[in-house]
């Protein structure tokens, strides 16, 4: 079995990072590890958070796990608490990545336009410098144009894949990327591995939620080092965002909680186990 080790923090409340990756790797067949990066009372998108940075505890966790001689078929970053950490977690990358370990960076930073609340203004340089070490980078539009150095506005999808390409990461994954459309509102996701373009989109659903790329990232990491082809995986991660989004969108009891991702895992499941 594939082991992927995730590093990103753990919120109490509100489904995201850890609390996403954990089930959707593990429903994916992969074996997930995950390395806390803090621990939040809940995600910072709710009004207060009880936050607990464990930036001096992630050095001497990898040495253990050096100790006990543990290998990772993947490494896969999503969101790091400050700038700071991000060195000991490209320390931790050059540590453990052998010559077959796929590293993914999932450059969580912002939505909307906006840096998270937590993230201070030097966070977007560091994160360009973990992105060159990776193999595959996921951000949202927001996340793009602070990895380009861009105002949050229109954008040429291609020539954006193009530009991030360009940071270094052998293919780029832009999420919540909306074609223009006469018809129904779509969103999804576009891609770019130096040799092809990808894009697949489902229809767009009136929530905007904490932790959907979260899922999407979790979802493309568990479906790829379950062996499952970019391609279909690509179309599994937005299938199963887009039906996480829309159980998301009925539940009358909906909170800013995260996107109910549960009862979609049988589905997303199903997909990436098609011959
Ligand atoms: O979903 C991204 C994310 C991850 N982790 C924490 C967050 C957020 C977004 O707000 O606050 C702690």
């Amino acid at each position: 079995m594939k082991r992927v080790i995730t590093i990103q923090d753990f919120s109490c409340l509100g489904r995201c990072s850890l609390t996403a990756a954990l089930p959707v790797i593990s429903a994916a067949g992969v074996e997930c590890c995950g390395l806390p990066t803090a621990v939040l009372s809940n995600h910072t998108g709710l009004p207060g958070s009880h936050i607990k940075d464990l930036t001096d505890e992630i050095k001497p966790i990898g040495e253990q796990l050096k100790r006990l001689g543990a290998g990772f078929d993947a490494i896969y970053t999503g969101y790091i608490a400050n700038a700071g950490q991000m060195e000991i977690i490209k320390e931790f990358i050059t540590e453990f990545r052998g010559r077959d370990t796929v590293v993914f960076v999932d450059p969580v930073m912002g939505d909307n336009g906006r840096l998270y609340s937590a993230l201070t203004s030097d966070y977007p340089e560091k994160m360009r410098e973990l992105c060159a070490m990776a193999d595959i980078i996921t951000p949202n539009i927001t996340e793009a144009c602070l990895l380009l150095g861009r105002d949050y506005g229109e954008y040429d999808t291609g020539e954006m894949l193009n530009e991030l390409m360009k940071l270094g990461a052998g293919t780029v994954v832009i999420t919540g990327v909306e074609p223009k459309t006469d018809g129904v509102p779509l969103t999804g996701a576009a891609a770019y591995d130096g040799k092809r373009f990808y894009e697949e989109y489902a229809p767009k659903q009136p929530v905007l939620c904490t932790g959907t790329g979260d899922l999407f990232a979790a979802a493309l990491v568990g479906a790829t080092m379950r062996g499952t082809g970019f391609e279909r995986a690509l179309r599994a991660a937005v299938s199963f965002c887009a039906e996480s989004a829309r159980l998301t969108a009925a539940d009358p009891d909906r909170r800013e909680y995260g996107v109910n991702f549960e009862q979609a895992l049988s589905g997303y499941m199903e997909e990436i186990s098609k011959p």
